[in-house]
Formats: C-alpha cells, structure tokens, sequence
C-alpha cells in the first residue's frame, strides 16, 4: 500500500487541523476525488485531492460550497465544515488542489439500498436539501461542469468517443453501443422542458446517489447531503432520478452478474414517499409527471457515460480493473431497459403518493 503519511502528510500540515496527524489512508467509494481520511491525536478530517481534470474552476466550485454550506448553517442544517488553510483560504491551491472538511462521525454511507427505510430517509433528506436550496441565489453559483444533465448533448459525446474509438473497444460492447443509440429518441424531454418554461429551473444537487449522503449509523436518519460539487441549476427530476438510478436497484451500480441487478419497485416507493413528501408544497404538475421519466433518463445518461468513458479510455470516472466502466455501463442498460416496462408503476405510485 502507498505510504499516503509520506506522500500527504506535508499537504495535511498546510490545513488548520487540531492535533497531530497520526495517519492518512484513501477513504469511500466516490468516482471522482481522491478521498483521504485523516486522523490526528484529536479528531478526524476527509482531506480530497480536488479532480480539477472534472472541475476545471476550483474556486468557482469552492465559492459554491462556502455559500451553500453557510447557507445551510444559518438554517441550523448540519453539512460540510470546510476546515481553511493556514494562509485562510478555503482550499490549497497548486499544481493540485486539496481541500479540508471535518469528519462528520457516527454517520455511514451506503452503496445499496438494502433497507427501505434508509433509502425513504434518505428521499426525505434529499427533497428537503431540494426546500432549503430554494431560497439560495443562483446567480451566485458557478456553473462547476457546463451541461451537467444536458443529456442530448452527452448522447453527442457519446458519439464522438465510438467514432474516435482511441482503443478498439468498440467491438467489445456492440450491444451496448446499440442499447444507446437506439434510445436517442428519448433523450431530450427534460431539456425541452427547461428550454420552453414547462419545467421551472431549480438549483439541484446533480448527484444524489446514495453514497453521497451520511446516515446516521444509529437510527438510520440522514445527517447530512455530502459532495456538493455539482450544484448548479438544473431540475428537480435530474435529482429525483439520479436517486432512484443509483438507490433503486437490487445490486450495487458494478455488480457483474447481470441476473442480481433489477429495478425494485418497492425501493422506488419508499424513496419516492420520503422525497415528494418534503417537496409536496413545491413541485409542480409537470415535475411530478416527469419524475419516472427522470429515474430512467438518469439511469441511461450514466449508462452512456461510463460507455464513452470506457470507449474514450477512462479519462473521467476512477476505476479498479480494466472493464470497470463497461460493467457499471451495463447495469444501467439494465435498470433503463425494466425502468421503461414500468412506468405506468411508477406514475401511480408517484399520483398516489402525492394526491
Ligand atoms: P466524490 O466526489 O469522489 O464522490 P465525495 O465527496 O462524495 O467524493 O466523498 C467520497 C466519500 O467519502 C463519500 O461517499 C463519503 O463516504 C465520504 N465522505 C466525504 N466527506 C465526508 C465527511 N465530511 N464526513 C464523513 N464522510 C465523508
Ligand atoms: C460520479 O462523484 P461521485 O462518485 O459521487 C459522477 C456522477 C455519476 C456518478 C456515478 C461530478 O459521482 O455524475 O452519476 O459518479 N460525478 C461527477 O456513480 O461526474
Ligand atoms: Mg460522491
């Protein structure tokens, strides 16, 4: 194992940190940071390389974190604590950049929604994030990645990596490649929507997955939404839908047995419970309406993502094992391929829910 004391300790001592660090080690299951917790003789911290390859902008981004988390602490909602550096500054900025946030202990994140209790907590935290959000000014937000949920526009660059094809994997994920082209046609309601008035343009979270939210380890509660890079605006059902893409299966996002990996309706109602519950007052017909759209097209946009990022030679998303993209690109064929059966599920559950 790398000696990350050795490699990071240096970088830990530029933080105002209480104590003495004792020990660093990698830390979670995010796709993009490199998480790093660290340990000192008084408490423990996340330190993360910040992916300025993703976030081009790191004080743009970390602008939008200082503002939303005191945002969030004026209202009493426990978030991210960034720690500064000792120069005073919100993070360290060099050929790489890192940044400091308290520990938030006796908390776990999941990488399944085993429970369906967790994951209905989790729909409440998650569409609360969505209330408190409301009040916050757009236009004080930067823009972390351009197109975030654009999903036509991820379909073109889809395209352009199987056109390129820079390693000859192409021939190895045919009936991918097909499963993605053939659904083009389903692509571009959201944005439509956005563009012409029907959908109201929030600011989103982007990336709820279940990961990316502590639970309390006792009582199952959410404590705090994490990894708020990707809060731009955007709209309600990108954060509904990525929830349900990630939450909503039997197996986790790289299960390789494709027979283990299903959409649960049950998981999709209890989410759906805890998330429309909060935004009952807020969200409009249409939104409603387009929730089961969202989880699907969450679902085949992340599809496409890994497929091009595999095609492309995995540039963006971390991996552990050559394939790792292909077989996270499959789940999500499957998810979108038995979300697309039941819509009509989902659409009364959500009508049910809500009436
Ligand atoms: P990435 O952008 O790579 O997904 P995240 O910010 O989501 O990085 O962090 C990765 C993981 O680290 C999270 O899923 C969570 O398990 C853990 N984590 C991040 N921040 C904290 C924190 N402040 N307290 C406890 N755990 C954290
Ligand atoms: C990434 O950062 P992380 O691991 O929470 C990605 C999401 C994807 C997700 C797939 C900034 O989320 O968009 O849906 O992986 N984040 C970014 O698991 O691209
Ligand atoms: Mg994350």
């Amino acid at each position: 194992m790398a000696d990350y004391m050795h490699e990071y300790g240096a970088i830990a001592e530029k933080f105002v940190l209480e104590g003495e660090v004792t020990d660093i080690r990698p830390y979670g299951e995010g796709h993009i940071n490199l998480t790093l917790l660290v340990t000192t003789t008084a408490k423990r911290y996340i330190m993360q390389k910040m992916n300025t390859n993703v976030f081009p902008d790191p004080d743009g981004l970390m602008n939008n974190i200082c503002g939303v988390t005191e945002h969030l602490k004026a209202r009493g909602i426990e978030t991210l604590n960034v720690v500064p550096t000792k120069a005073g500054a919100s993070y360290l900025k060099g050929q790489e950049c890192f940044r400091v946030y308290d520990f938030i202990e006796n908390t776990v994140t999941y990488q399944t929604a085993s429970d369906s209790n967790v994951f209905r907590n989790s729909g409440k935290a998650f569409g609360e994030f969505q209330n408190y959000l409301a009040a916050f000014d757009a236009s004080k937000l930067t823009e972390t990645i351009k197109r975030f949920h654009d999903t036509p526009n991820r379909f073109a660059a889809f395209k352009e990596a199987l056109q390129k094809d820079v390693l000859g994997r192409a021939k190895t994920c045919k009936e991918e490649i097909d499963f993605v082209l053939s659904h083009e046609n389903t692509y571009g309601i959201a944005m439509a929507g956005l563009q012409d008035g029907t959908l109201p343009l929030r600011v989103t979270h982007n990336d709820t997955k279940l990961n990316n939210i502590l639970m309390d380890d006792k009582t199952g509660e959410a404590r705090a939404v994490i990894d708020l890079d990707t809060i731009m605006p955007g709209s309600m059902i990108f954060d509904f839908g990525d929830s349900i893409r990630f939450g909503a299966s039997t197996a986790a996002e790289d299960e390789k047995d494709l027979d283990k990996v299903h959409f649960d309706i049950e998981l999709f109602k209890a989410y759906a419970e805890g998330y429309c519950g909060a935004v009952k007052n807020s969200i409009t017909k249409r939104e409603a309406e387009l929730l089961p759209y969202g989880a699907y097209l969450m679902t085949i946009e992340c599809g496409m993502r890994f497929l091009a990022d595999y095609l492309a030679g995995d540039t963006y998303f971390k991996i552990k094992y050559p394939d790792h993209n292909l077989v996270r690109c499959r789940t999500q064929i499957r998810l979108a391929s038995e979300m697309e059966s039941q819509f009509d599920q989902m659409g009364k559950i959500i009508a049910e829910i809500l009436k």
